[in-house]
């Protein structure tokens, strides 16, 4: 078939007469470059009308736009006749099973890793030696922290990126890349990386040739010579790093300008209204998927877009760019899922995963992931207060998501804990927004009265009062704490419901590392120049092989949370109704500590599980009946596998004892 064929039997979605002979002529021209075949044509014509349609909404007031149009074109064709040929079979295979309701991000039982590559085996390579620990925890998806290269001393972990496609020398070469993406796939596993969109480190090569004076690559930042629209804009922006970074623009005497820098004085945010940025960045893209990664979280996505008097965050220009972004990526390496990385208001995250529109017979898509970051604030509340309201109030609502998508569910990450809740429904459950918030400061920072957490305040706004939390698992969990066996065993419990929930509740469950060894705060980060006004350092913890032995002996704090996050992994992958999208219904406990959850496999042929989780110190009760007809009068425990132990029509939960109870 030939290429305008081809281009012209993928195009199911094209209305626009223009579009069409646009489409055509790209087609044609294209032809006369060597690398594109049916497959690509076909994708081509396929995903066009979106392509046309999302470019010129973002620049469509830009002089030449069919010019961009086509160099986007060849940078796609480009990039195709670059994919491995293992990659494009792996397309093609992900393809076919997407088309028939089974991507891979949805086989059931999918579980995920995120490390630093650095501190977990030193680099690279020696991670890629130390596979063999996240197969023995059950691990698929393994997520690396960005180890491109990034100037020396504080690079934000890695978030400073000074070249986008380059591996930094301290975590090893491209090779060392591909090496461990091949031998990933090669087990069945799957790769994400980062993609840094927002901003580039003030020392990439652009960021230097702004310095320079070259007017092309000051056009790819927000550079403005005096203070008047850096007001305008702060006047309606927030802050990220109040404590480190105040403000959202930084004087650069090399420019005699201002230059946004929304995160750190050093990440100077990309201009993504100026088109050049765009198809920079997407070769960036279609160039680390071509590197073998399977995700790529997209990192800060809701700030891509600014527009002053806006909190320059969530504007719908953001959400067209990732649509772009995905169209173009479905055409070269459309077995690349994208991970959402919004950490905002939950009913705005539920929008980078769908768009809600159509274009012809396919969905218009943005991301396939997301951090499910409202999950797991609502864990820390509930474990503070005891209490499940909150959680149970809003778990339901906040989860909800388009067919074909699936969350990212975790306990913790690299990041601090920020305390994104609804402040109505913090009212609807008999709590004062105000207070609550302060209750929950105090106690994961230690200071209220008998609070078993050791935490750390993070960035602190005197002004609003607002303040996030650093510190790890196991230390917010009163390990670090615990004076005796008795405490020990509590926090050690609540490392294991945090987890066991995480594991059930919904989405894919993602282990932060160091978590699997209940590794404590690791306060070493003050002593280190380019960490120590950072203390999220402090829950980033070199991983201790020391201590990782231990979990081969018994009774060891390492061998119990190992062996109960694996056994989490692996009992869940055998049950439907615990698959990431498998629905789910928030039952009433009865009970002011005891979140139950039923969780509604896919084929109705499939047993429901209820998840029944105790946030309290001491044991406590709910009715059997509340599991509604089909669970009987001793339902099977999955966990401990055992009938659950019941009472008088009770189902009796030990302190913060977790069940995963079947249907008969
Ligand atoms: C992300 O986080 C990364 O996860 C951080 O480690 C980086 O420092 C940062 O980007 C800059 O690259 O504000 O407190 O809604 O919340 O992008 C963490 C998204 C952050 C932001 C998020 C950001």
């Amino acid at each position: 078939m030939d290429p305008a064929s081809a281009a012209r039997s993928g195009n199911r979605v094209l209305e626009a007469q223009s579009t069409r002979g646009l489409l055509l002529s790209t087609a044609s021209r294209l032809a006369s470059f060597p690398g594109g075949d049916a497959t690509f044509f076909s994708r081509l014509g396929f995903r066009y009308g979106t392509i046309v349609e999302t470019f010129r909404r973002l620049y469509g007031s830009v002089p030449e736009v069919e010019g961009y149009l086509e160099r986007l074109a060849l940078i796609l064709l480009e990039c195709y006749r670059d994919r491995p040929d293992r990659l494009k079979d792996s397309d093609s295979r992900r393809e076919k099973a997407q088309a028939q309701g089974r991507a891979w991000f949805l086989e059931p039982g999918l579980t995920a890793y995120m490390a630093y590559a650095d501190r977990f085996a030193g680099n690279l390579e020696g991670f890629r030696r130390r596979l063999p620990w996240l197969k023995e925890l059950g691990i698929d998806i393994v997520h690396l922290m960005p180890f491109f290269r990034s100037h020396e001393g504080n690079n934000d972990g890695g978030y400073a990126v000074s070249d986008y496609l380059g591996i930094d020398p301290r975590f090893g070469d491209r090779d060392s890349l591909v090496g461990l993406a091949d031998e990933l796939h090669e087990k069945g596993m799957f790769l994400a990386a980062d993609l840094v969109l927002n901003h580039s480190s003030d020392d990439h090569a652009w960021a230097l040739a702004a310095k320079a004076g070259e007017g092309k690559y000051r056009s790819y930042y927000y550079v403005y010579p005096d203070r008047e629209m850096p007001d305008r804009f702060e006047s309606a922006m927030p802050q990220v790093f109040p404590e480190t970074a105040p403000g959202n623009f930084t004087f650069v005497p090399e420019l005699d300008a201002w230059v946004m820098t929304v995160f750190h004085d050093f990440q100077w945010d990309l201009n993504w209204s100026n088109p050049e940025v765009f198809l920079e960045m997407l070769r960036i893209l279609l160039g680390l998927a071509n590197m073998g990664v399977d995700l790529l979280r997209l990192d800060a996505v809701p700030y891509l877009w600014k527009k002053p008097g806006t909190s320059c965050q969530n504007l719908e220009e953001a959400h067209v760019i990732v649509r772009l972004l995905k169209a173009c990526a479905d055409i070269v390496a459309p077995g690349v899922a994208f991970l959402a990385e919004a950490i905002v208001q939950p009913s705005e995250i539920v929008r980078y995963l769908d768009s809600g529109g159509l274009a012809g017979e396919a969905r218009v898509e943005e991301c396939q992931l997301a951090y499910h970051a409202s999950l797991m604030a609502l864990l820390w509340e509930a474990l503070a207060t005891r209490k499940v309201g909150l959680l149970s109030a809003t778990f339901g609502s906040e989860t909800r998501l388009p067919p074909g998508t699936a969350w990212l569910s975790y306990a913790r990450c690299h990041d601090d804990i920020g305390l994104g809740y609804d402040e109505a429904k913090i009212r609807e459950v008999g709590f004062t927004p105000g207070p609550h918030r302060r209750f929950l400061l105090d106690f994961y920072s230690g200071r209220f009265p008998g609070s078993f957490a050791r935490g750390r305040l993070f960035m602190e706004n005197p002004v609003t009062g607002d303040a996030r939390i650093s510190g790890t698992c196991a230390s917010l969990c009163g390990l670090e704490s615990a004076v005796d066996g008795e405490e020990t065993e509590l926090a050690l419990r609540r490392i294991e419901l945090l987890y066991g929930l995480v594991s059930s509740l919904v989405g894919i469950p993602m282990v932060f590392s160091g978590d699997e060894l209940a590794s404590l705060n690791d306060y070493g980060y003050q002593s280190e120049a380019e960490h120590a006004e950072d203390n999220r350092w402090m829950h980033r913890p070199r991983m201790d092989w020391e201590a990782a032995e231990r979990k081969a002996a018994e009774g060891t704090r390492e061998a119990r949370i190992f062996h109960s996050i694996r056994h989490f992994f692996s009992l869940r992958r055998g049950i439907p109704a615990l698959a990431q999208d498998a629905g789910f219904r928030v039952l009433a406990s009865g009970s002011e500590n005891v979140l139950l959850v039923q969780r509604c496999p896919r084929s109705e042929d499939e047993r429901r599980v209820a998840v029944a989780a105790n946030f309290s110190p001491e044991e406590r009760a709910f009715p059997l009946a509340a599991l509604g007809p089909g669970f009987g009068q001793s339902p099977l425990d999955l966990l401990s596998g055992r009938a659950v132990t019941t009472f008088g029509g009770m189902a009796i939960l030990p302190a913060y004892g977790l069940s995963w109870l079947a249907e008969a």
